[in-house]
């Protein structure tokens, strides 16, 4: 097997396997932004990807796909029940998410979490070339960085972190909180996507470990006695904004945004929502928001609609699943009341979409809802930031989306504050085009400034660093 210069490690690969048109399995690359911000790396004859391929059971041999070398890791169902279902999304999820469901901590679903990630360390082990670069995304392999380590000292590792890391007050619930320490500062370089996240991180570590902690480099004792730096702070992740632009100027694109516009009524104006249906998104407090409005007679369905895109996701667990039928029956209690035979209140859309289709969505959509109760980033903010190109257009964002660092003259919003929140959609709603092209102006500046490639480029260049430095070392 060839032996691979840089590794991405990730849950899942970046393919699907999906029926092909003669009715047999064929791999389909996914659409996330990840997936597109490494692709050009991992298309180095040298690059790999180690991750689930997304079927329980499938136990396949690497293969190539579009130039990427694909090495697959096996889960069982009983697995993804465990260390995916369990652990990531029951666990670290809410936890990690300020506990806004309550997290379940279940001693079977971390040894699943444990055995899975040795096994992902492991297959990273064996690709990887001596003295290679390995990166390791996100919350569900969060030990593989100190096993990787551990079986192949000669590598240097990077661990980025897509969502929030909590206060200590909340991460010290974990009852395995300082193995999950430990597992992390496995790697040389750990990101996260805020400043507040990489302090809570640092503060962790030393509350937790008594680890010594200066800027953003932590010491770390090793076994030898010797010690080690990591690197831990804010690498703000972004999306490929040059194709969210070509996509926005898309004269097909364009006119299905009218399409969409005439299909709703054409409403004055249309205030859109696109989320995976999660907790952490604040759709019920965004409703409420709406709702009241109407009810108050301070918007009107004859000129206002709301587009909630609701993706499905993590459909098996038990949050999520009453999540969606709290949040459907508020949606078909505000229509009730308030539409009427030509207009619909709220157009909800429990379904996935083409990103055309979301694009033709930002594009007809007078004002965006980023409502999240916390949120790592939240990419959607961005995107449709990147598509606005005449500067029309608001955004709403929470305070606790990561993207609120960068985004600065968003509407500012704390979700948890119906008033507040019911003003600024009201402010939104009204405001003139001056004050929006101003506003739009300076947060595209940012969004095509930083974006996912600016992001991926300031890590590996972290990670080369490290690497130059433990080459520096006597005995490195
Ligand atoms: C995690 C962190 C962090 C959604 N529905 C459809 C669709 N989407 C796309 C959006 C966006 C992506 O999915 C969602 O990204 P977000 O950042 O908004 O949220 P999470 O899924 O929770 O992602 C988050 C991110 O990781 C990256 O680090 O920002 O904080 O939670 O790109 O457009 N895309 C298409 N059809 C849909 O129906 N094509």
């Amino acid at each position: 097997m060839p032996q691979a210069e840089l590794v991405v490690v990730a849950n899942r690969l970046p393919v699907d396997r999906v029926e092909g048109a003669t009715g047999d399995d064929v791999w389909r690359r996914s659409p996330g932004g990840l997936v597109t911000a490494l692709e050009p790396l991992m298309r180095r004859e040298d690059g790999a990807w180690v991750g689930w391929p997304g079927q329980a059971g499938l136990d396949i041999e690497p293969f190539d796909f579009e130039g990427t070398h694909l090495v697959p890791v096996p889960l069982s169902e009983e697995e993804v029940q465990l260390y995916y279902e369990g652990f990531s999304n029951d666990t670290i999820w809410p936890l990690y998410h300020d506990v806004i469901a309550e997290p379940r901590y279940r001693r079977v679903w971390w040894d699943a979490y444990v055995k899975v990630n040795r096994r992902f360390a492991e297959a990273t082990a064996s690709v990887t070339a001596e003295g290679g670069t390995v990166w390791v995304q996100d919350y569900q392999l969060q030990l593989v960085p100190r096993m990787l380590r551990d079986l192949r000292p000669d590598l240097t590792i990077g661990y980025f972190h897509h969502i929030p890391f909590p206060a200590y007050g909340l991460f010290s619930q974990l009852p395995w909180r300082r193995q999950v320490l430990e597992g992390l500062l496995g790697a040389d370089v750990v990101g996260f996507q805020r400043v507040a996240d990489a302090g809570n991180f640092a503060r962790a570590i030393r509350r937790q470990l008594r680890y010594v902690t200066k800027a953003s480099g932590i010491t770390v004792p090793e076994r030898d006695g010797e010690t080690r730096n990591v690197l831990a702070k804010a690498f703000p992740i972004s999306i490929d904004t040059a194709s969210y632009v070509e996509l926005a100027q898309r004269a097909d694109v364009r006119a299905r945004a009218a399409e969409i516009r005439e299909s709703l009524g054409n409403p004055s104006k249309i205030l859109l929502g696109v989320d995976r249906l999660d907790y952490t998104k604040g759709i019920r407090h965004r409703l409420k928001a709406f709702g009241e409005l109407l009810e108050d007679g301070r918007l009107s369905v004859e000129d206002v609609t709301l587009v909630q895109v609701a993706s499905p996701s993590r459909e098996r667990v038990e949050a999520y699943v009453q999540l969606r039928d709290e949040i459907e029956l508020m949606v078909s209690r505000i229509g009730g009341d308030r539409d009427t035979m030509d207009h619909t209140a709220i157009r909800y859309l429990h379904q996935g979409y083409p990103r055309e289709e979301m694009v033709a969505l930002f594009l007809a959509a007078d004002v965006m809802l980023v409502t999240a109760l916390r949120d790592g980033m939240n990419l959607v903010a961005k995107e449709y930031v990147a598509t606005r190109t005449d500067n029309r257009g608001v955004l709403i964002l929470s305070e606790f989306a990561g993207a609120a660092d960068e985004l600065g003259t968003a509407l500012r919003i704390n979700p948890h504050d119906i008033d507040a929140l019911k003003d600024t959609i009201v402010r939104a709603v009204e405001m003139p085009p001056a004050e929006q092209g101003r506003r739009m102006r300076a947060m595209r500046r940012k969004v095509i400034e930083n974006d996912v490639h600016a992001w991926s480029s300031s890590f590996l260049d972290a990670l080369a660093n490290a690497r130059a430095h433990k080459d520096d070392e006597p005995d490195g």
